[in-house]
C-alpha cells in the first residue's frame, strides 16, 4: 500500500475493484465502513460478482474477468475527454511534459521493439529524448505531439463508452456513473483510494492493470495523499514481509535487485542502480544503492567482506532467468531438478495445473516440505481415489516432513499491508517435535556448513564465510534477527559535517538508513527495516495510538518502513509552493525552513520549494511516469489484451492482428500454449477465489471452519442454470482443457449474464478451498483447472480468468 489501513477511513470515494475486502480483508475493511460512516464517502465496486464488498457498496458494475485494462483505458479517456484531471499536480508531479524517442511507436497492438519469436520486446525505444543539455527534453505548452500527455490521449482515445460496453461486458450507463464518481475527485479537496488484490494480480496483464489503476489516480492527484493512494492489499499475514525481506528469487533485501549472470563486475552492476538525475535538482534516491548493498553484505559476510574482494559480490548467485513458480515447475517437469523444499507452501493445491505439477513433483529425488500441518503436497505420491488419482508404486520422489510451529507459536514481526512491522508475542507452546522455521533453517544450514568444511565442495566461502553470530547458533532469535536487519555501526561513526563529531560508536544499533554508508563501517541486513529496533528499544512493539491531527498516521505505534513513514510520496499531498492541496487534509507542508507536518515527509528535509525537487523522489527524473519508460515489459503505456482462455477469438482492439490477442509478452512455455482451451468446447469464462470461512487449503484441516464450509461448490448465475437445468444443490462437473471437479452448484443472483461484443456471456464462480487432505469433505482440487500461463512482469499465474464447461452430473 502507498497508504495504510487506517488511512482508507479518510477517503471521499473508494474503489473497490480487482478485490474483495469485505470478504477477504474483514478487519481492514471496518475503515471503509468508517469513511462511509464519517466521511460521507462513496463506495464503488467492480467485479464479475456481487460480492460482499458489492453488498456494503453505494455502486457496483459488473464487469467481465480478465477486461481490467478496457475499463480502466476508459475511465483514463473520460477524465481527459472531460477535463477532470487535477491539473496543477499532473503538471508538476508527472513525466507529462516529457517527450518521448522519435523511434517509440505503437501500431495494431504492438509496441516498436517486438521480437516474435522470443516473446520479448527491446525497449530501448521506450525512452524519454534526451536534449543538449544531458536532462529529458520537455515542452510545458503540451504542444509537442510526442510529449507523454499527448501520446497518452491518443493511446487511450481509443478506449470509448462503447468499446468498454463491448469488451468489458459492463452496460455504458453504469460505466458512466462510476466515471462521475470517481472523476469527483480531481478536485484539490477530494480523494479517492484504489483497493486492489489478486482479481488484478492475478492475470496474464495483471501488472499492467495496476498501473492503469495508477494512472487514474495520478490524473486524479490522488497518490501521495491522505485517504488516496494505490493500496494493494496483501495476503498471507507477512506476505508484506516476504516481499520486503527479499525472498522472491531475483531479489535481494529492500528491493536490491540480484545480478543477472551478465553482471559479473561489481562496478558496472552498482553503476546500473544508481541512476542519475535526469532533470535538473532531482533527488533519485536510488544513487544510495551502494551504501544499501554493502552494508547487507557486510551483514551477511562480516569480516570475510573487504573492500579488496568487493565486498564478498562474487558470493551472490548471478542469475540466469527469473526462478519464479511457474519457471521453477517447469524445470522440475522437465525432469531438470533434484530436489525441493516448500517452507509453508502447498504447490500442489495452491499452482495452476495440478495434473502438471503433480507430474513434476514426481520427478525429484527429494522433496522437503517444512509445514505445521500434512498437507496435500506432502501427500502427492498417495493415492486418493478420484481426487488424487495416482500409482503410488511408481512415484520414487523421498518426502521428508519437518513439522514447524506456526506464527502464532513465536515472537516476531509481521509486516502488514500497510508496510507497518508490528511486534507480536507467542501465543501458545508448540506442540509435539515442531521446532520454529529459524532451528530447522539453522539446523540445516550447520550441517551443511560442516560438511563443507569437511569436504570442500564447488564453491564452499558464501556457506563457510556466513556471519552466524548469534547466541544459539540453532536456534537464533527473533530479537537477534531484527536487530541484524536494522543494522549497526561496524567502526565509530563520524559526522559527515563535522568529523570531530561520533555520531555511533563502533556495535552501537543505527538510527536509520541515512546512517549507512558504502565503505564496509556499516552492517545493515534490510535497508528498509532500518529504524526498526534501535537503541531506544524495539519500535515494533510500540503501541501508543495516539493520534494528535486526527488523521489515522499514529507514528507511536509500531514501526512503518520507509522511516516510520505512513504515506508514501506524500510531498505530493502539498503543491509546488509546499502548502497542503487541501487544507482539511494537511499531511507534510513546507514551513519556511524545512519540511514537517503529521507524517514523516517523503522528502528531502531541507529541500526549499523553490528548488524544484519532484516528489517521486526514487525515479531519477523525481516525477510520477505515466509513461513506463524501460520498466513494464509488454509495453509503457498499457494496453487491454484478451486473457489466453477467452470467449472472444480476436481482441476488439485489433480484430485483424492475431499477435496482438493476448499479451505478447506473457509468460508462457512450450507445451502450455497446446494445454489452452477454446470457447467452443469451454464456453464460460470463470475465476476463483476464497471465502471470508476458510484460508487457502489449511483451515480445511480445522473441524470449525470445516462445519461453516464443508465442501466444494461453484457459482453459477441462474440464467446459465436454467439453460443447463441445474437447480440450486445439484452435483456438477466443470472441466477445462486440462481437467475436471465436480462440485455442488450454488445458483444465485450474484452472476449475472453481461453482453459482450453482442453475445450472451456467462460467468462461473469457483471458490478455492479444498483438497484431498483434512477434515472438510474431501474434494478435488480447484487448481486442477487452471491454465500454466503467468505476468508478462510478476509472473503470476492467470488463476482469475479461464475457460470451462458446466455439466450437470
Ligand atoms: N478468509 C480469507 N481471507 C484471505 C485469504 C483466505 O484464503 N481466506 N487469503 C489471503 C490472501 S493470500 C490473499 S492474496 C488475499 C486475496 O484477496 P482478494 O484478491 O480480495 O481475494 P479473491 O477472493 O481471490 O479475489 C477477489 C475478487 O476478485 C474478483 N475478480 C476475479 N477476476 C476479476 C477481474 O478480472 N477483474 C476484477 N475487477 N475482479 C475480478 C473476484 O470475483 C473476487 O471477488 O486474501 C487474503 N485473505
Ligand atoms: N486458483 C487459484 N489459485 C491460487 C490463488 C487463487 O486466487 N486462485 N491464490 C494464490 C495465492 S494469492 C496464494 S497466497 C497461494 C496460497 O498458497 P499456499 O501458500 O501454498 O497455501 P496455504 O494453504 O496458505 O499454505 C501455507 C502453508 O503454510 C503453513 N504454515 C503456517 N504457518 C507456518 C509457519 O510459521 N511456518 C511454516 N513453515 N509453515 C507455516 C500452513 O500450514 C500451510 O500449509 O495460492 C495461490 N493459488
Ligand atoms: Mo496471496
Amino acid at each position: 500500500m502507498t497508504n495504510h489501513w487506517t488511512d482508507i477511513k479518510n477517503a471521499d470515494v473508494v474503489l473497490i475493484m480487482g478485490g474483495n475486502a469485505a470478504e477477504a480483508h474483514p478487519c481492514g475493511f471496518k475503515w471503509v465502513v468508517e469513511a462511509k460512516q464519517h466521511n460521507k464517502a462513496k463506495l464503488v465496486v467492480v467485479d464479475p460478482r456481487f460480492n460482499r464488498s458489492a453488498s456494503q457498496a453505494d455502486f457496483y458494475a459488473p464487469i467481465r474477468t480478465g477486461t481490467d485494462i478496457a475499463f480502466l483505458g476508459g475511465v483514463i479517456n473520460y477524465l481527459i475527454a472531460n477535463d477532470k484531471i487535477h491539473h496543477e499536480y499532473v503538471k508538476s508531479y508527472t513525466d507529462m511534459t516529457f517527450i518521448v524517442r522519435e523511434d517509440y511507436a505503437f501500431e495494431n497492438g504492438i509496441f516498436s521493439g517486438y521480437d516474435e519469436a522470443k516473446r520479448k520486446y527491446d525497449k530501448s525505444s521506450w525512452e524519454y529524448e534526451i536534449g543538449k543539455d544531458g536532462y529529458v527534453a520537455t515542452d510545458p505548452t503540451l504542444q509537442h505531439p510526442r510529449c507523454v500527455f499527448n501520446l497518452m490521449k491518443a493511446h487511450y482515445s481509443r478506449y470509448t463508452p462503447e468499446m468498454v460496453e463491448k469488451i468489458c461486458g459492463t452496460p455504458k450507463d453504469k460505466f458512466l456513473k462510476v466515471c462521475e464518481m470517481i472523476s469527483s475527485t480531481s478536485a484539490p479537496n477530494r480523494v479517492m483510494t484504489i483497493m486492489y488484490a489478486l482479481g488484478w494480480t492475478q492475470h496474464s496483464t495483471g501488472s499492467q492493470m495496476i498501473r492503469t489503476g495508477a494512472m487514474v489516480q495520478l490524473l486524479l492527484g490522488n497518490i501521495g495523499k491522505a485517504g488516496g493512494g494505490m493500496n494493494a492489499l496483501r495476503g498471507h499475514s507477512n506476505i508484506q514481509g516476504l516481499t520486503d525481506l527479499g525472498l522472491l528469487s531475483n531479489l535481494l533485501p529492500g528491493y536490491m535487485t540480484l545480478a543477472g549472470e551478465k553482471e559479473q563486475d561489481f562496478q558496472a552492476y552498482l553503476n546500473a542502480r544508481t541512476q542519475k538525475q535526469m532533470r535538473p535538482g532531482q533527488l533519485s534516491y536510488w544513487q544510495n544503492f551502494p551504501k544499501f548493498l554493502v552494508s547487507n553484505l557486510k551483514a551477511w559476510y562480516g569480516n570475510a567482506a573487504t573492500k579488496e574482494n568487493n565486498y564478498a559480490y562474487d558470493y551472490l548467485p548471478k542469475l540466469d532467468k527469473t526462478y519464479d513458480v511457474l519457471q521453477v515447475m517447469e524445470l522440475m517437469h522437465q525432469g531438470k531438478m533434484t530436489g525441493y523444499v516448500a517452507q509453508g507452501f502447498n504447490p500442489l493445491a495452491s499452482f495452476p495445473n495440478k495434473a502438471k505439477v503433480g507430474a513434476a513433483l514426481a520427478k525429484l529425488k527429494f522433496l522437503v516440505i517444512i509445514d505445521p500441518l500434512a498437507t496435500d503436497t506432502s501427500e502427492f505420491w498417495k493415492n486418493y481415489g478420484e481426487f488424487n488419482n495416482v500409482n503410488s508404486a511408481e512415484i520414487q520422489t523421498e518426502v521428508f516432513r519437518l513439522p514447524s510451529t506456526c506464527f502464532a507459536e513465536e515472537d516476531g514481526s509481521i509486516t502488514n499491508s500497510g508496510r507497518w512491522l508490528q511486534w507480536h508475542w507467542k501465543g501458545a507452546e508448540p506442540p509435539g517435535e515442531a521446532r520454529t522455521d529459524q532451528e530447522i533453517m539453522a539446523g540445516l544450514f550447520l550441517k551443511l556448513k560442516e560438511m563443507y568444511k569437511k569436504d570442500g565442495g564447488a564453491f564452499p566461502d558464501p556457506i563457510l564465510n556466513l556471519t552466524w553470530g548469534y547466541k544459539i547458533p540453532d536456534s537464533p532469535s527473533p530479537e537477534e534477527l531484527a536487530k541484524e536487519y536494522n543494522g549497526k555501526a561496524l567502526t565509530d561513526l563520524l559526522d559527515p559535517k563535522d568529523s570531530t563529531k561520533v555520531i555511533k560508536k563502533a556495535g552501537e544499533l543505527l538510527d536509520g538508513f541515512a546512517q549507512l554508508r558504502d565503505d564496509g563501517s556499516t552492517a545493515c541486513g534490510c535497508w528498509i527495516f532500518s529504524g526498526a529496533w534501535t537503541e531506544k528499544g524495539n519500535m515494533m512493539a510500540r503501541r501508543d495510538n495516539s493520534d494528535p491531527w486526527g488523521n489515522g498516521q499514529t507514528l507511536n505505534w509500531s514501526f512503518a518502513w520507509p522511516a516510520n513513514r505512513r504515506i508514501i510520496y506524500n510531498r505530493a499531498s502539498a503543491d509546488p509552493s509546499g502548502k497542503p492541496f487541501d487544507p482539511k487534509r494537511k499531511q507534510v507542508w513546507w514551513d519556511g525552513t524545512k519540511w514537517t507536518g503529521s507524517d514523516v515527509p517523503d522528502f528531502k528535509v531541507d529541500s526549499a520549494p523553490e528548488d524544484g525537487m519532484g516528489p517521486f523522489i526514487m525515479n531519477p527524473e523525481g516525477v510520477a511516469r505515466f509513461f513506463a519508460r524501460g520498466g513494464m515489459n509488454e509495453g509503457p503505456f498499457p494496453e487491454h489484451y484478451e486473457p489466453f482462455e477467452s470467449p472472444l477469438e480476436v481482441n476488439l482492439m485489433h480484430p485483424n492482428n492475431p499477435k496482438a490477442r493476448n499479451n505478447p509478452a506473457a509468460r508462457v512455455f512450450k507445451g502450455d500454449m497446446e494445454a489452452f482451451g477454446k470457447a467452443k468446447e469451454f464456453p464460460y469464462p470463470a475465476t476463483t477465489y476464497r471465502l471470508t470461512e476458510h484460508f487457502h487449503y489449511w483451515t480445511k484441516q480445522v473441524e470449525s471452519n470445516a462445519v461453516i464450509q464443508p465442501e466444494q461448490f461453484v457459482e453459477i448465475g441462474e440464467g446459465l442454470a436454467k439453460e443447463k437445468g441445474i437447480v440450486a444443490g445439484d452435483r456438477v462437473k466443470v472441466s477445462s482443457n486440462r481437467g475436471y471437479i465436480k462440485a455442488v452448484a450454488v445458483v444465485t443472483k450474484r452472476i449475472m449474464p453481461i453482453t459482450v461484443d453482442g453475445k450472451t456471456v456467462h460467468q462461473v464462480g469457483i471458490p478455492i478451498h479444498w483438497g484431498f487432505k483434512g477434515v472438510a469433505k474431501n474434494g478435488y482440487i480447484a487448481n486442477t483447472l487452471t491454465p500454466f500461463v503467468g505476468d508478462a512482469n510478476s509472473q503470476t499465474p492467470e488463476f482469475k480468468s479461464f475457460l470451462v464447461n458446466v455439466e450437470k452430473i
